[in-house]
């Protein structure tokens, strides 16, 4: 802690590049954790990706809608705020995130990078999207309850099928937002990866990128993860806690 910490105020340029485990503490639940983790309750190949889609758009839709009224119910924890709390101290800071709730953004954070898109960021399948396909994106979501199907709107421009607007298996991140998380990787003096696996590529390979720049990467993370090896510094312990103390 004491090591991260000094890195840290030495730090001019700082990535915090986070997964599932930062929202864990605000009930949002993990992909891959044993037991609570969706991936143990849900089959991802039936639910996000693109042919789940094609398939049965009614059960991919109700799925999400129950996500997403999910977030909407869950607030930001001490490990969110105290992200935005390193963005008010360092200002070179980027917040790059695998995420696809928004509790960066109301914890205070400006403009983190979604690489995996947004649940509240809905849109129309054709190619290039319609934009505003689905004006009531910031509605209430409907909430069906898991596992119940609820039937996608229509594109108000094309009739097309809405989707939901995050990153399928198998389909290519959104090229800026990728763009950005490996400049800034390869730029910055300290990155924290927190609360990811680190087994999903391309987003895995940003602490990498970090790391093979000279960066002093710090982990913060219950578990161990494949990304061990690269991170100079592990923190383990629930985000919640760790980086409070690490900006305390
Ligand atoms: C705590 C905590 C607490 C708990 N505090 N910590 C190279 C090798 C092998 C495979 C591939 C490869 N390159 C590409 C692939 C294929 C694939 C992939 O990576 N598969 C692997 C799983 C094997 N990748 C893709 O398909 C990607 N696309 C792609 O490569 O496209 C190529 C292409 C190019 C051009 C044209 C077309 C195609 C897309 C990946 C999209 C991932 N999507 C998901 C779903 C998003 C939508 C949704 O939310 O439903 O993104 S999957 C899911 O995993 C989600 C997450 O963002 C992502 C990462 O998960 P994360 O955040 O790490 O969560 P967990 O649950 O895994 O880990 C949580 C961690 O928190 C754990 O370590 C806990 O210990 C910890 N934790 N409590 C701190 N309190």
């Amino acid at each position: 802690m004491e090591s991260a910490a000094a890195a840290l105020r030495e730090a001019r340029r700082v990535v915090v590049f986070t997964g599932a485990g930062i929202s864990a503490e605000s009930g949002v639940p993990t992909f891959r954790d044993d037991l609570t983790g969706l991936w143990a309750r849900f089959d991802p190949a039936q639910l996000a990706t693109p042919e789940a889609f094609h398939e049965d758009p009614d059960l991919v839709w109700g799925w999400y809608e129950w996500r997403r009224a999910r977030v909407r119910r869950a607030e930001p924890n001490a490990g969110h705020r105290a992200t935005a709390a390193i963005e008010r101290l360092i200002p070179d800071t980027v917040v790059i995130t695998q995420n696809v709730d928004d509790l960066h953004e109301r914890a205070g954070s400006r403009g983190p990078v979604h690489l995996h898109g947004s649940l509240f960021a809905p849109r129309c399948v054709a190619e290039p999207a319609h934009p505003a396909a689905f004006p009531d994106a910031d509605d209430e979501p409907t909430d069906p309850g898991e596992g119940r199907r609820i039937p996608p709107p229509t594109c108000v421009h094309c009739g097309a099928l809405v989707r939901p607007g995050v990153v399928w298996f198998g389909e290519a991140l959104p090229e800026a937002a990728l763009a950005t998380a490996v400049e800034a990787a390869a730029a910055c003096d300290v990155l924290l990866t927190i609360g990811t696996s680190g087994v999903v590529y391309p987003a895995a390979e940003v602490p990498r990128v970090a790391a093979r720049s000279g960066a002093t990467v710090v982990q913060v993370n219950p578990q161990p993860t494949p990304l061990d090896d690269v991170c100079g510094i592990n923190l383990r312990g629930p985000a919640a806690e760790v980086l409070p103390a690490l900006v305390s």
